[in-house]
Order: structure tokens, then sequence, then C-alpha cells
């Protein structure tokens, strides 16, 4: 007998009950993914060949598009194993004692992992650490064949000694493990790990002893790619991110639109005209840019005149999208925000219930925006410098991407009129500036309402926890109870590379260190 449907409230999603509890409850993104078992994505290869960066960036994608993803760092594990970090000697393939702390930090992150998606609602895990050898690889199949998870491999291969000098220079001389050690002696001593690393390393082997593995060989940072068996919709969306991505210095500005004779009137929506101020802003902007000096700047607008009439004073050739459109606001096209509080007061409070999750009638919700946007996304990793100027809820699905913002967060993020953001890639992450063009412009901000803040959105939540911006106690930290006999045993160090004696906990210490993403102002 089919069940009765009723239209979810927040959503507008047909479902059999009469709740309005999320249609897609674990798995927001909808498609062929459904039916997916979780997967664990497997890092592979050695010391400073990119690994951390990938897991980051992949798992800021999969969160973005709404796939709850997190990164288990084994190195994280171990720092906090061996709070004394004292040279290479420790990675030595006959240090038996130190082996065995890596197998142990190995095996309470795989601990963590299975915890992470089968009771905190993670689709995807990325293992995070060398898994340079068969051994530790095929521990890791038994472990996903025991849970039922689907186990990805990402390799990535480079032997270009300037590439890895630099990765050294840029990440890993600054790491918690060097702490108030000079460079050049850290510099040696993460060389010499290497070495150790290399003595043991059986690369991922596509011919013979892993042709049945599903895996992609990420080479010469990302010049060519070894794809195998790839299995399902997730490993396919990886793979194709993986092959969209680079490293090379650029800048990507985002901005809205000059303010619109609807913005002054409070409008939603529209296709109307600048304002005077408005094309004071595009002619400031135009100035802007060329003061920038940049080489092969490319400028994207969306469909509508405000985005198009800005940047036609840029006198510079332009692409229209129209996945950048702003929101659709449906019924509540043309309106100020009173006016939908009077015609739709439902609607209305219901947007501020779950702004994220809320789609207007006959319009659209962030989350279709982020499905809508995402080619502009996988276009923009693809290019260097880049001016989008857009609208503002789009702008806020842009920089939400960039800035490893959550759901919750998305929506009121700030983009006022009238102003650039600069964004640069550092690290493992992204520097943000704001830069005004001294313009004045309108407020089109709308605040959630304070009574709002206190109580959570009714839906459940797309996974939050990711590695720029989680706050430190959704940080799990590694269960290092099973260590401690492995410490008891520790024999003394022997002396320290380092002349501070004692390091940070694992992980807040390198977030701090490392997460270069800032907070854009907020006015
Ligand atoms: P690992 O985790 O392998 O020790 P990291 O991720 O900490 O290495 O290294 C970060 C550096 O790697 C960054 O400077 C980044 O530019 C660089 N990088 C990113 N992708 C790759 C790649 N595919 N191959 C080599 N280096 C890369
Ligand atoms: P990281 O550079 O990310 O800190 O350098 C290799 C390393 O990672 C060590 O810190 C860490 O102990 C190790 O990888 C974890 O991987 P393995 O268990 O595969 O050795
Ligand atoms: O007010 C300008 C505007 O771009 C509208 O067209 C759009 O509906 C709105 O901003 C989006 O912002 P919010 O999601 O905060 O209502």
């Amino acid at each position: 007998m089919p069940r009765q449907l009723t239209q979810n409230r927040i959503q507008k999603i047909w479902i059999p009950s009469k709740d309005d509890k999320p249609a897609t409850p674990r798995r927001p993104i909808g498609g062929p993914n459904l039916a997916n078992p979780p997967t664990v994505i497997v890092m592979v290869g050695l010391p400073a060949r990119g690994k951390t960066y990938i897991s980051k960036k992949l798992t800021r994608y999969l969160n973005w598009i709404g796939m709850p993803t997190k990164v288990f760092n084994v190195g994280e594990y171990r720092r906090e194993a061996v709070k004394n970090y004292s040279s290479y000697d420790f990675f030595k393939a006959d240090n038996e004692h130190a082996v065995k702390i890596r197998q142990q930090c190995a095996l309470a992150a795989l601990r963590d992992v299975k915890c992470y998606l089968t009771e905190e609602g993670g689709q995807v895990a990325v293992f995070d650490a060398t898994n340079t050898t068969r051994t530790r690889r095929d521990m890791i199949l038994n472990f996903g064949r025991e849970n039922r998870f689907e186990i990805f491999f990402i390799e990535s291969v480079c032997d270009d000694p300037s590439v890895i000098a630099t990765n050294i220079m840029e990440v890993k001389v600054s790491c918690p493990d060097y702490q108030d050690c000079n460079k050049t002696d850290a510099m040696e001593d993460f060389q010499k790990r290497i070495e150790c690393y290399r003595a043991l390393y059986q690369p991922l082997d596509p011919d013979q002893y892993d042709r049945n593995m599903s895996f992609i060989k990420v080479i010469d940072v990302g010049r060519r790619f070894l794809v195998n068996r790839i299995q399902d919709h997730i490993q396919s969306k990886i793979v194709y991110y993986l092959m969209n991505i680079h490293v090379q210095p650029r800048a990507i500005y985002l901005c809205r639109h000059g303010e619109t004779l609807y913005n002054l009137q409070g409008r939603l929506g529209g296709d109307s005209g600048l304002s005077p101020r408005g094309k004071k802003f595009s002619e400031s902007l135009s100035r802007f840019v060329e003061k920038q000096n940049l080489t092969g700047l490319k400028v994207w607008t969306s469909q509508m005149r405000s985005s198009i009439q800005t940047a036609e004073s840029l006198g510079v050739p332009y692409e229209q999208w129209k996945a950048l459109n702003e929101i659709d606001a449906g019924v509540c096209e043309d309106m100020t925000y009173d006016e939908v509080r009077e015609n739709y007061p439902e609607e209305f409070a219901l947007r501020d219930q779950d702004k994220y999750y809320y789609r207007y009638p006959a319009g659209e919700s962030y989350q279709d925006l982020v499905q809508r946007v995402e080619p502009v996304i996988m276009e923009l990793e693809r290019q260097e410098n880049v001016l989008v100027v857009c609208h503002q809820a789009v702008m806020r699905c842009l920089l939400a991407y960039f800035l490893d913002k959550s759901a919750e967060e998305m929506p009121y993020l700030k983009c006022p009129l009238h102003a650039v953001l600069k964004l640069t890639p550092v690290a493992y992450g992204c520097k943000v500036e704001s830069i005004s063009l001294n313009v004045e412009a309108v407020n089109t901000h709308r605040e959630r309402p304070e009574e709002m803040k206190k109580c959570p959105g009714i839906l459940s939540r797309r996974n939050s926890v990711t590695p720029l911006t989680s706050p430190e106690p959704n940080i799990k930290k590694p269960r290092m109870e099973d260590l401690e006999n492995a410490f008891q045993e520790m024999p003394s160090s022997p002396p320290s590379l380092c002349t501070s004696s004692h390091l940070n906990v694992a992980g807040q210490n390198l977030k701090r260190k490392t997460s270069n993403s800032h907070e854009i102002p907020q006015h």
C-alpha cells in the first residue's frame, strides 16, 4: 500500500510522513550514492607528497557538497603518543619500539574512523598517513571488509627534489615536530625521515598486487593520473575533483554587483539595474582591478543585469554564467523582507528556522544553490586569477567552500555590497582579505533573529566538523588509552633535535599553526 505523502515545509520535498524531518536524513546529497556504504579514503605516499593537503582540501569539498567527511591524521595521534619528537631515528625501520607505537597509533585512528562512520553520521573518512607498505594497506583492507566500508586509495607520487624541498619548507619545518628548531636542521631531519620511509616503500601496483583495488595515483603534482577500478559515485566524484585542482599561486576575487535600485528599496531578486552609487562602484572596481596588475585575469558574471552592468565598466572581456544568478526567491521575488513577513508569515518563520535547507515556494534554497554553483567551483579550481561578480547568496555559497564554512554559517556570511574579497591559497587553507572600495551602499544583510539563534534547526545537520574551522570541542582527540602500554616500554629518548622539551597536544597545536584561513571581518 503506498503511503500518504506530505510536503516537508522547509525543503518542500514530498515525504511519506507527517513531520519536518529531513527527507534525506543521513545522506543529504541525493543521487546514485544513496545506497553506497561509507567510504574510507586511504592516503598513500612518502612524507611531503601533499597527502595532508589533498586530505584537507578534498574533505572541505565533500563537506561542502553535503557528504559528511572528516580527516584522521595519524601524525596527530603519533604526536599525542610521543610528545617529545627527537629525530628521524624514530622512523627507522629497525626502531622496534617506535614501529610498535606507530602501529598502535594507526589502529587508534582506525577505531575512530569506525566510530565516525558507524555512530557519528560520517559518510567519508580520510585516513591520512603514509600507508607505504603492503602490510599496512592489507590491514586497512581487512578493516574495511570487516566493517563493510569501501576502501579507496589516493597515492601521491612525486620525485622532483625541488617540489619536495618547497613542500618541506612550506609546511614541515614549522610543524610541531620542529617547534623551536632551526629551519636548516628541520629540513635535514625531514629529508632523512623520508629516506626511512623510502627504504620500505611499496607503491601501489596497478598490474599485479593491487590490480583489484580502487585507487588513483596522482603523479608529479597532477601532471599525470593513473585511475584503477572506480566503483561508485563518490569515487568518480573524487577522481574528477583531483583532476581539476592545482597548486599554482593565484588569487580569486569575489564581489557582488554594484548597488541596484531594488537594493535601495530592500527588494529581493528581480533584475534591476545599478543605482548611481552602484555605477560609481563599478568604476572603482575597474580602477581596483587595474591596480592589482594581474596577468590573464578572467572575469565571470551571472546573467543578471546588475552583474553584467558592473563588469561592463571593467572594459575587459567577461564570461556570463547562468549558474551564478542570484537565489530564486520564488513567490517572494520582488518583495521586501517586511512584505514577505506580511504575506507569507509561516514561510518567513520557516526560513529563519533553517535557512540553509529552506526552499522558497517555487524557488530555491541555499542547498539548491550549492548544487547549482558546483560547476563554477570546479572551474575556479582549474583557473588561475579570476574575478567573480555575483550576488549575495551566491557569493556566500562560493565563500563557504573556500573558507570551509558549515551549512549553518553559510547563509549568514557577511558579503556587503561594494567590497571585494581576495582569496589566496596558503599552506592547507585560504587567506581572505576584505577590501572596501569606499563607495557607500545600503546594507542588505539580515541577521538571524536572536530568539532563533537559541534553538537549533529542526533538521539534522550536515557534518560541520571540518579541519579548518571546527571549534576545538568538535575535534575528537585520539583515543590514547590503548597506547599507554607502549609508552611504558618506551626507552629514554635520544638527544632531542628540538630545544623545546615539550610539544603541544597533537592536533590542537597543528591546527593553529597550519590553519591559514582567516575570518572575514564582520562589519
Ligand atoms: P604529506 O602529508 O604528504 O606529508 P603535505 O600535505 O603536508 O605532505 O604537504 C603540503 C604541500 O604539498 C603543500 O605545499 C602543497 O602545495 C603540496 N602539494 C599539494 N598537492 C601535491 C601533490 N599532488 N604532489 C606533491 N605536492 C603536493
Ligand atoms: P606527517 O608528516 O603528516 O606528520 O611524516 C610522516 C607522518 O606524517 C608522521 O608524522 C606520522 O607519524 C606518520 O606520517 C603517520 O603515518 P605512518 O603511520 O604511515 O607512519
Ligand atoms: O537583497 C539582495 C539579494 O541578493 C536578494 O536578491 C536575495 O534574495 C537576497 O539578497 C539573498 O540573501 P538572503 O538569503 O539573506 O535573503
